[in-house]
């Protein structure tokens, strides 16, 4: 089926919305105005926005320490983001997790940890419960490449396979851990083989082709909630460094060489290519462009003007009150 042109504008207006916080982001990390560690997922924004529109409200939502993107797909407060990051009280956690902890229950987002591959299990956890509470929420765990190495995500995905849990696992697979290439890891190149040897099926998906994600993640979604477990690996790559605003260029095997064909095949100019050829015009993208600044423009002022944390608070929520 041939996806509308509204529908195909909310994909981009909710990618260029990811980008443009990240780089506002990039700015204040610069500027040394955010102190916490932030990593960022430019270049990356049709996953999380291709996935996340697939996904009901009260879907469960889980990722790790590349979780803006996931955060904002799924309808976390843009404020709440930017507040968080700043370590103000009125961030989506209180101010006290930063970049790497973010969690809005009201949306479906359960949480994200920077710990490697921390919320697969919590990921089947989740589904277990809606199995267990008879309810037909799909829970969707987010992780890079190098996440696939750690024990406990073949664990996870051995348990969901078995149990049938509506699970969806979503590997983002940017070629990179840190600063080790995929091929200095591994010596099967293809990850979704590693969830098809466990007895979960699963594609390969052009990760910067905000579409064939979003068409991968329908059916994925579907079969998660009627049948069990699916595996989607979907490749891309990261723009900017591990962590923070640089590039990154001198670390890893054929970064350099590989970024600027990666630039190229940005999925956000790939999506406004077929919004101008199915017949929208350039004042309407620039539009988009304008709201979307302005949104990050006015969601930071709010996010700067809410107060900052008071020092006698510090304690709050670390330890348990005593009982008697
Ligand atoms: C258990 C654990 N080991 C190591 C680290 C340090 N670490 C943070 S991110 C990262 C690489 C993760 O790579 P990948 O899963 O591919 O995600 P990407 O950063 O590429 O998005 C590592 C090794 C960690 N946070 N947790
Ligand atoms: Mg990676």
């Amino acid at each position: 089926m041939i996806p509308s042109v509204p529908f195909v504008e909310g994909l981009y207006a909710s990618m260029l919305r990811i980008r443009r916080v990240e780089e506002c982001i990039a700015d204040l990390v610069e500027r040394g105005e955010v102190l916490c560690p932030c990593h960022l997922c430019i270049g990356q924004e049709a996953i999380p926005a291709g996935i996340c529109a697939a996904l009901r409200r009260d879907d469960y939502v889980w990722g790790g320490h590349r979780s803006h993107g996931h955060y904002l797909a799924k309808g976390g407060d843009l404020t709440g983001l930017l507040a968080e990051i700043l370590g103000k009280p009125s961030g989506c956690s209180g101010g006290r997790g930063g970049s790497m902890h973010l969690f809005a229950p009201e949306v479906g987002i359960l949480g994200t940890v920077p710990l490697v591959a921390a919320t697969i299990p919590l990921a089947v956890g989740a589904a277990l419960a809606t199995r267990r509470l008879k309810t037909d929420r799909v829970s969707v765990s987010f992780f890079g490449d190098g996440a696939t190495e750690e024990g406990h995500y073949h664990e996870s995905v051995n348990l969901a396979a078995l149990w049938k849990l509506p699970v969806v696992f979503v590997c983002e697979n940017n070629l990179y851990a840190s600063h080790l290439s995929l091929s200095e890891r591994r010596a099967a190149e293809a990850i979704v083989d590693t969830a098809r040897a466990l007895g979960v099926p699963g594609d390969q998906v052009d990760g910067n082709d905000v579409l064939a994600v979003h068409t991968a993640a329908v059916q994925a979604v579907a079969h998660a909630r009627a049948v069990g477990p699916v595996f989607l690996e979907c490749r891309t790559f990261r723009w900017r460094g591990h962590v923070g605003p640089a590039e990154d260029l001198d670390v890893g095997v054929r970064r350099r060489a590989d970024l600027a064909g990666w630039m190229a095949n940005d999925p956000i100019a790939r999506a406004g290519a077929w919004l101008q050829a199915a017949g929208m015009d350039a004042g309407r993208l620039a539009a988009i462009e304008r709201d979307a600044r302005e949104e990050v423009r006015a969601a930071l002022a709010r996010a700067k003007a809410a107060p900052d944390a008071r020092p006698e608070d510090a304690g709050a929520h670390v330890f348990a009150a005593r009982v008697e």
